[in-house]
């Protein structure tokens, strides 16, 4: 599990180089946006079970056999599965969004699901299009203008999502 800082760290050592210039320009500019960061994540972090009841409900409303008997989320025992399952993802995301780097979220939830999801039966390509929901209003919840300082959020909201896509196509 590395941190953007670790991470460039580790490439440097791998090549027994110091840090290169361009790789202290971009942790610079990540120290210097790091309100932005703690921003994001406090507000998908204390906004968690709306992101993924909403999603989880669009999602069976648009994919109603998932909810119908013999679907893949019917009976509250999968129901439950499945919004654990939307809040694991959603949590791991907020620990990419954290560090900077995906390598948390790779190595402790997404290495393995597509797997996992076949072995069970679950539609990955429903999972996905869930996690993308949730992207959804991540980007909306943590880009909304009200209520905080203003400023450019252009790079660490596509950093967002980034980490939301990199999620929905592990799985589907
Ligand atoms: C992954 N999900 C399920 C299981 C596991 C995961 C390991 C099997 C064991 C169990 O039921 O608990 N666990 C989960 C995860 C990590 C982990 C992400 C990461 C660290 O440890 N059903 C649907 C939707 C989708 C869904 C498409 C969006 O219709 C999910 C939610 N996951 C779902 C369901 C089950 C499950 C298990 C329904 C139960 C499957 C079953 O028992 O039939």
């Amino acid at each position: 599990m590395l941190d953007a800082f670790a991470k460039v760290v580790s490439q440097a050592d791998a090549r027994g180089e110091y840090l290169s210039n361009a790789q202290l320009d971009a942790l610079s500019a990540m120290v210097a946006d790091g309100n932005k960061r703690m921003d994001v994540v406090n507000r998908i972090t204390s906004n968690a079970s709306t992101i993924v009841a909403n999603a989880a409900r669009a999602l069976f409303a648009e994919q109603p056999q998932l909810i119908a008997p013999g679907g893949n989320a019917y009976t509250s025992r999968r129901m439950a599965a499945c919004l654990r399952d939307m809040e694991i993802i959603l949590r791991y995301v907020t620990y990419a969004i954290f560090s900077g780097d995906a390598s948390v979220l790779d190595d402790r939830c997404l290495n393995g699901l597509r797997e996992t999801y076949q072995a069970l039966g679950t539609p990955g390509s429903s999972v996905a299009v869930g996690v993308q929901k949730m992207k959804d209003a991540a980007v909306a919840i943590a880009g909304d203008p009200s209520g905080i300082t203003q400023g450019d959020c252009s790079a660490i909201m596509s950093e967002v999502a980034s980490y939301f896509d990199r999620a929905a196509s592990a799985v589907a």
